[in-house]
């Protein structure tokens, strides 16, 4: 028996093989969970289509902008109507104008500043609401972040202070959720080479740091991303809420 067997999920986050999304969707396809993915716009339909319909012809595909309050409510009367229940939600979702993540962090426009907050951190709360109850039987719900939630990363900026409020708001979600067996946890990845990282100056020389500085002297695999979301995903983390897992070879725990 497979650690997911039975359990249904849906995921958020999805553009292209390299996302973590997909990573971890793989790990929870492995593991014996049915999915459900959703993307963001028409732009990356093929994409998610292509990488989606290798878990069967009809695995449910369905758009959806997290900042659109009537698509996630299409998404989730869709997906009760097909499954009846849910177990698991993957978000994986990040979003801040490109400007906001360039200059000093004291320039943040105010639209820069709540687009970040919608998109990465207020959407942990509308997607958890809509799941909830659909998720009668317990539930696990698994949220990517990042080191600058905690600690100053240069040009990292407002992305850092929404990672702040989807941490934040994991725990309150563990808090009101935790009575129906709905855990809601994060996980804190290091630097990963996908297309949210692509493009930012210095990234290469990032992933280098953390080779060099990191505990375990290298970076982190897609597929460990993918073990992680796995146990949080599963009975195993049946005790485990409200809680921030760094996956990051252990570069959290050093202070030089
Ligand atoms: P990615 O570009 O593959 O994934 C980001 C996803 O966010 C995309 O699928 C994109 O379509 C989606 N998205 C953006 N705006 C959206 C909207 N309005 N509605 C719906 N979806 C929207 O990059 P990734 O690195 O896999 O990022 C996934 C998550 O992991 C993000 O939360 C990111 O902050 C986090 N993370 C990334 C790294 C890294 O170094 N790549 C490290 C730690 C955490
Ligand atoms: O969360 C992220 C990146 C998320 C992200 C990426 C982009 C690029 C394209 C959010 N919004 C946008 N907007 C765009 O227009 N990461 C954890 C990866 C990341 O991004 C950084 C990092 C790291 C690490 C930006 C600056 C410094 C470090």
């Amino acid at each position: 028996m497979a650690l997911l067997d039975g359990k249904i999920g849906i995921v958020f986050g999805v553009a292209n093989k390299r996302s973590i999304a997909w990573a971890i969707a793989q790990a929870w396809h492995e593991a014996g969970a049915a999915l459900a993915f959703t993307y963001q716009g028409e732009r990356l339909r093929e994409n998610v289509e292509e990488l989606a319909s290798t878990f069967g012809a009809d695995t449910l595909i369905l758009p959806c902008d997290v900042s659109r309050d009537e698509e996630i409510e299409r998404v989730f009367a869709a997906a009760g109507q097909r499954f009846g229940k849910l177990h698991l939600l993957l978000h994986s979702v990040a979003f801040a104008p490109r400007e906001a993540l360039e200059g000093q962090f004291v320039n943040t426009s105010r639209e820069a500043f709540r687009m970040a907050h919608d998109i990465s951190a207020y959407s942990l709360v509308a997607l958890s609401r809509h799941a909830a109850p659909l998720m009668t039987e317990g539930g696990s719900i698994v949220a990517m972040s990042y080191y600058g939630a905690e600690k100053v990363v240069p040009h990292y900026n407002v992305m850092g202070v929404a990672k702040a409020a989807l941490e934040a708001s994991t725990r309150y979600l563990a808090y009101d959720l935790g009575p129906q067996k709905i855990r809601v946890n994060c996980i804190s990845a290091g630097p990963m080479n996908t297309l949210a990282a692509r493009g930012i100056s210095g990234f290469g020389e990032m992933l280098k740091h953390y080779e060099e500085h990191a505990p375990l002297k290298r970076n982190v695999l897609p597929a460990e991303l993918g073990a992680t979301g796995t146990f949080l995903a599963s009975d195993g983390a049946a005790a485990i809420t409200g809680q921030v897992l760094y996956v990051d070879c252990g570069y959290q725990i050093m202070g030089m």
